[in-house]
C-alpha cells in the first residue's frame, strides 16, 4: 500500500491541534502506520529541506520547525500521497480550499500546520529521514 510521511508541524502540534488532524486522516480512510513526536535539530532539517536550502525563506523555515516538538507520522492507503495533499490544501493557508487543514489550522507560508510527501520519490526520500524499518508497523509484520 502507498505511504507518505506527514509532519505535523510545531504550530499546529504546540496548539493542541494534533488530535484534530490525526481524526480527519484516519476519517479519510488512511492508516496511521507510525508516529512519533520529536523536536527536529539543524541537521534534520537541512536533509529534509534540501531542496531549499538556497531560497530566501530558508533560514526563517528552520528556526520555525527547530523550534518546538512536532510529529511524524506515516500514513498508509490509496492515492495516500495526492489526496492528503489535497487535504491538507495550499501551502498558503491564505491560497488553501474551504475545509483543508491548512485553511482551518495554518496560520501563513511558514506556520502553515502540516508537511505531507509530494510524490512516490519524496516518500521514498522522507519516511527513513524520521524513522527507521522497525519502527514502522506494516515492515516489521511483513518479514
Ligand atoms: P508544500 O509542498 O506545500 O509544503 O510547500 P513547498 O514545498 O513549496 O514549501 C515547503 C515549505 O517551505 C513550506 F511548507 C513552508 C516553507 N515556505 C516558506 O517558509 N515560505 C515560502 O514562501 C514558501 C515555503
Amino acid at each position: 500500500m502507498e505511504k507518505t510521511l506527514v509532519l505535523i508541524k510545531p504550530d499546529a502540534f504546540g496548539n493542541g491541534d494534533a488530535g484534530n488532524i490525526l481524526k480527519r486522516y484516519e476519517d479519510e480512510g488512511f492508516k496511521i502506520v507510525a508516529a512519533k513526536v520529536m523536536q527536529m535539530d539543524e541537521k534534520i532539517a537541512a536533509i529534509h529541506y534540501s531542496e531549499h536550502r538556497e531560497k530566501s525563506f530558508y533560514k526563517n523555515l528552520v528556526e520555525f520547525m527547530t523550534s518546538a516538538p512536532l510529529m511524524a507520522l506515516v500514513l498508509s492507503g490509496e492515492n495516500v500521497i495526492s489526496r492528503v495533499r489535497e487535504i491538507n490544501g495550499a501551502t498558503n493557508p491564505a491560497n488553501a480550499a474551504e475545509g483543508t487543514i491548512r485553511k482551518l489550522y495554518a496560520k501563513d507560508n511558514t506556520q502553515n500546520a502540516v508537511h505531507a510527501s509530494d510524490s512516490p520519490e519524496s516518500a521514498a526520500r522522507e519516511i527513513p529521514i524520521f524513522f527507521s524499518a522497525i519502527e514502522i508497523f506494516e515492515l516489521v509484520h511483513s518479514v
